[in-house]
């Protein structure tokens, strides 16, 4: 079967990059962007009804949604980053949706209004209460990480991946008082499958 990744690695397909990367698959690349408005392009839209990247074809099967992509191919393709007992996947979904409804939302207005938009179109106010809010789910990690190199453990598996490319630019955070965060962030994003998608942002 062939496995076809739609999206650039500088948005969000960079986490289905990396977990190709994790499973030593083969994939084509299809570049569809969204600066180009390839994202609303019939073809594309067929794929993906919602206009966004990253979407997968894989054979005749077709996902979209970043993370149950990450969770699928974790599944399908195995190499131990999918966990077997029932209690460790919840806690994988649980990880997986905690990050995107907690951190994400504000992370994203946070980089909008510090590095993405034109300096002219940032909010430093905005910038600033996003920063506050992720105070709180920082902590929560920071006590979750006690005693554990990983979420679910000893060992990285796709609950690791799904939140540590959510939390992408946290890594430029001042990180001093979540020294575990900042640990857990660094021996994620050292692993090769991560250096060889973060190659892939160009
Ligand atoms: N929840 C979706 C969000 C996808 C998403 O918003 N992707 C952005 C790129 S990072 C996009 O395609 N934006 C195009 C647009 O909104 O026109 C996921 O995680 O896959």
């Amino acid at each position: 079967m062939t496995l076809s990744i739609y999206g650039i690695a500088q948005s969000r397909t960079f986490r289905t990059l990396w977990m190709a990367q994790e499973l030593g698959l083969a994939y084509e690349h299809v570049r569809v962007g969204f600066a180009d408005g390839g994202v609303k392009q019939e073809s594309f839209l067929a794929i993906n009804p919602n206009g966004r990247i990253p979407a997968i074809k894989d054979g005749d099967f077709t996902l979209w949604e970043s993370l149950a992509i990450n969770l699928y191919l974790a599944k399908r393709y195995g190499r131990g980053l999918y966990p077997t007992a029932i209690e460790e996947e919840a806690k994988t979904w649980q990880w997986s949706f905690w990050g995107m409804s907690e951190v994400e939302p504000s992370l994203t207005t946070w980089a909008y209004n510090t590095i993405i938009l034109p300096p002219e179109q940032r909010d430093a106010a905005k910038a600033a209460e996003a920063l506050k809010a992720l105070a709180t789910p920082l902590a929560v990690l920071e006590k979750s990480l006690a005693g554990r190199d990983y979420l679910l453990g000893g060992a990285f598996t796709v609950a690791d991946l799904n939140l540590a490319s959510i939390m992408f630019r946290v890594r430029g955070f001042d990180l001093a008082g979540q020294a575990k965060v900042k640990g857990w962030l660094e021996r994620c994003y050292a692993r090769p499958a991560a250096l060889a998608a973060i190659k892939l942002r160009g």
